[in-house]
């Protein structure tokens, strides 16, 4: 069934990209390795310093050079927005250099003077799961506090070269994520049970410091910034009523508040408190960070929804998902991806009112979408993909996301993951594709990098061209 109405005038119909997982180039034109490198086979993986071998992020889908045709083809599919990340190591390739790389930003600025041009509105990722490798290799990554003074070096000459363009902003991709994949967030790299916690969490609080300086910063440099944060965020529901599989929903669903109550509403919750207490976790936080941290907070909340998890307060003999990683059962309501992940899209709607529930500030949907197994066929003489799946991912989220415009929540926008087929994050492969535009290359690095218009393509056009009534 259709639906009826509209979505709000200037929605922000969109696309969203990560640098390390579309550009490749990985060492041109002067760019210094990351920790994404350091991850070639995804981010539960062996971290490799340096990198061994070919990977695929080492070319990606080499956007750094086809980037003209991509936006062209965005501009084609009606995109309105498109979140794009900036490598940190493009511009400070150790990233403790004194002067940034001219050639790192060359791409950049046209990159975003593309997209201006095409009517584009640009959203930009200021770190998004990748900072210099440098920094891990001397510095010991986010433990080190030194890290927060050469993140701001990074943001700031971003800030003041864009200002005018650039009006949206996150500052970090999925900080949340820390919690599952350490190397991948903060730069430890120490599997989840020999973490040291003190050391996990004061690495935390140096990027939530760090987040908050930034807002500060570009609020000063331009006040019609939209600075926002970024989140994973599956909820949990309970799998029974039993009082105590709600309460380990209710401690679930904290693993992501933790990081919004303090970025939207700027103080460390009480909740969390106790958590160090009991766990025996001590952080240095000063005075003129609780400070900082409560004068600073959000413009926006953004966050990615993939997925929804349930919560048991005893999980022994129960299905896992996501293997075992994080402590989420199966919910026997849901039906999985080819990877796994549980498709919901009601949850949409439960998240998006649940966030606005709790910070009544605009959100974002900066990520939604399925990774997929697709196969390329021929039909009347042209390559493309028959993604029925995807279409009916996307549809029924949409529709939720509207319900829950209904139900009064101020949502700005939604950025699909993705226009185009990246190299996975989470699995490093190709074969788990999002894109509405299929691209030639395979797990094993081969392909032709060509571009095809999947069916996908064509309902996101003409559903952006409705601006939703043709949902
Ligand atoms: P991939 C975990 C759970 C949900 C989203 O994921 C996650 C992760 C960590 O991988 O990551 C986000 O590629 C992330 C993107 C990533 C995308 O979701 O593992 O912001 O970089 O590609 C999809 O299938």
């Amino acid at each position: 069934q259709r639906l009826q109405k509209q979505f709000p005038k200037n929605f922000f119909w969109g696309g969203a990209l990560a640098a390390s997982q579309v550009e490749g180039a990985a060492t041109a034109d002067g760019k210094g390795l990351t920790t994404a490198d350091a991850l070639p086979h995804g981010v539960f993986e062996k971290v490799e310093i340096p990198p061994q071998g070919d990977y695929l992020k080492k070319i990606a889908v080499d956007f750094y050079h086809r980037y003209p045709e991509d936006l062209s083809l965005f501009a084609e599919m009606k995109l309105k927005m498109l979140r794009i990340s900036i490598s940190w190591a493009r511009i400070f390739p150790n990233g403790d250099d004194e002067t940034p790389n001219e050639k790192g930003l060359a791409f950049y600025d046209d990159l975003i003077e593309t997209l201006r041009r095409k009517g584009i509105e640009v959203m930009v990722t200021l770190e998004h799961f990748e900072f210099p490798l440098h920094l891990v290799t001397h510095y010991g990554g986010w433990k080190n506090p030194k890290l927060i003074d050469l993140y701001m070096r990074f943001v700031k000459l971003l800030f003041k070269r864009y200002q005018g363009k650039v009006k949206y902003w996150l500052t970090f991709n999925e900080i949340n994520v820390t919690l599952e994949a350490p190397f991948n967030g903060v730069g430890i790299n120490r599997s989840l049970d020999q973490i040291d916690q003190t050391e996990m969490y004061q690495a935390i609080h140096h990027q939530l410091v760090a987040s908050a300086l930034a807002v500060k910063a570009g609020h000063e440099i331009d006040s019609n910034f939209m600075i926002g944060n970024m989140v994973a965020y599956s909820p949990y529901y309970p799998l029974t009523p039993k009082p105590e599989d709600v309460l380990e929903a209710i401690q679930e669903n904290r693993k992501t508040f933790f990081f919004t109550d303090v970025q939207a509403r700027g103080t460390y919750p009480a909740y969390m408190q106790r958590y160090f207490k009991d766990n025996g976790i001590n952080l240095k936080i000063t005075k003129a960070e609780q400070q900082l941290l409560q004068e600073n907070t959000v413009d926006f909340i953004s966050f990615s929804y993939y997925m929804s998890y349930c919560a048991s307060a005893n999980k022994e003999g129960l299905e896992k998902i996501r293997g075992n990683v994080i402590s989420a059962v199966a919910n026997p309501y849901l039906k999985k991806s080819d990877w796994g992940w549980q498709i919901d899209p009601v949850g949409l709607r439960i998240a998006l009112n649940t966030l606005y529930d709790r910070y009544q500030k605009p959100l974002f949907i900066v990520e939604n979408g399925i990774g997929a197994n697709d196969d390329l066929i021929e039909v009347a003489g042209q390559k493309t993909v028959q993604d029925d799946y995807r279409i009916a991912y996307h549809k029924a989220h949409l529709q939720q996301a509207w319900e829950a415009i209904q139900d009064g929540v101020d949502l700005r926008g939604y950025t699909a993951w993705t226009p185009l087929d990246i190299v996975s994050n989470g699995v490093a492969e190709m074969k788990k594709r999002y894109g509405f535009i299929y691209v030639d290359r395979n797990n094993d690095g081969t392909g032709t990098l060509k571009r095809y218009k999947k069916k996908s393509f064509y309902w996101y056009r003409d559903v952006i061209e409705s601006n939703g009534s043709a949902l």
